[in-house]
């Protein structure tokens, strides 16, 4: 009996700046019915999934920037997200913008959670990895403003028993850290599950951009690979208010193959039956971990356990 989980990433379209949640949540749903006629457990929504992409844009009001951000989930805008989860017994990962109260203070997280088969969620990540920068820097096509907007996650990429197996979660920028990856498998994940908005112009580097897709997979396709588990990588793609994001969402297997990748820029599910067994194919043999790794060599790397 193999533990195979049929697993959905559905990649959204644009998501104007002025579109109601309401908007993205019926996407959504649309997408979570085509994930249940193809018979899957669960699907993976995109980083920040609920609004555009607002990190582009420099904001003097914390009012206007908090707009963008969740103060609860669910909340009644997105409520019908996990009513109609519950009612297909499909789960899902969410990416979005968190307001947090910790203790009384005022958190602001990239946050994405996992939503089991009964609508409960089973897992909350905070994005580790930050990327961009803290201010204002018109000199930039767009802003990147992640640094300034959210705070980072602490978090150890732990996996959490969901849908058969050992799941973990990740958030865009983090795809690009190896560690992750290994921290994860590490620990026992299985699978990794990663929503995205990447811009196809990076402006600190343009002579990069033509590079923009190949380096997503390269990442993506050398975590799976040199760690022997599956990678769901999932973009928000295509022209959001004037912002080329690139697509190729894409389902990786262990051996770093993408069996499966989106082929428009659109609202778009494609779906595999991820045998979560065949992790073992490379954490038994290749990628041994106790057999082969040498922690001893690499300290800087490694919290060597004698
Ligand atoms: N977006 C981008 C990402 O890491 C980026 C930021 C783009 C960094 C290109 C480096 C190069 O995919 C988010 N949201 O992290």
């Amino acid at each position: 009996m193999t533990r195979t989980v049929t697993v959905g990433a559905a990649q959204l379209g644009p998501i104007a700046r002025d579109e109601p949640r309401s908007s993205a949540v019926a996407r959504m749903i649309a997408l979570l019915e085509e994930a249940k006629a193809k018979q899957c457990q669960f699907v993976v929504f995109p980083e920040l999934a609920l609004t555009t992409f607002f990190p582009r844009w420099y904001f003097e009001q914390q009012a206007d920037i908090d707009a963008f951000f969740e103060k609860e989930m669910p909340s009644a805008e997105t409520q019908p997200l996990f009513d109609r989860s519950r009612e297909l017994g499909v789960g899902f990962y969410l990416g979005f913008a968190e307001l947090a109260d910790e203790n009384g203070k005022v958190r602001h997280y990239n946050t994405a959670i996992l939503v089991d088969q009964n609508g409960e969620i089973v897992s909350r990540y905070r994005k580790v990895h930050l990327p961009g920068h803290v201010e204002h820097e018109p000199w930039r096509a767009f802003q990147h403003l992640e640094k300034r907007y959210f705070e980072p996650g602490v978090n150890h990429f732990e996996p959490v028993e969901a849908f058969g197996g050992r799941v973990s979660l990740a958030l865009c920028n983090d795809r690009r850290w190896p560690e992750i990856y290994r921290e994860a498998a590490l620990r026992g994940s299985e699978i990794m599950l990663i929503g995205y908005n990447t811009p196809a112009h990076y402006p600190p580097a343009p002579e990069h951009d033509h590079l923009q897709c190949f380096h997503n997979h390269l990442v993506m396709q050398a975590g799976a690979y040199q760690n022997g588990m599956w990678v769901v990588g999932v973009a928000k793609a295509g022209i959001e208010e004037g912002c080329s994001l690139i697509g190729q969402s894409c389902i990786i297997a262990p051996t770093g193959e993408i069996v499966a990748m989106c082929g428009t820029l659109g609202d778009e599910l494609v779906t595999y039956d991820c045998d979560l067994d065949r992790c073992r194919e490379i954490r038994d043999n290749v990628f041994n971990f106790s057999l082969h790794r040498r922690p001893d060599m690499y300290p800087l790397l490694s919290f060597v356990t004698k």
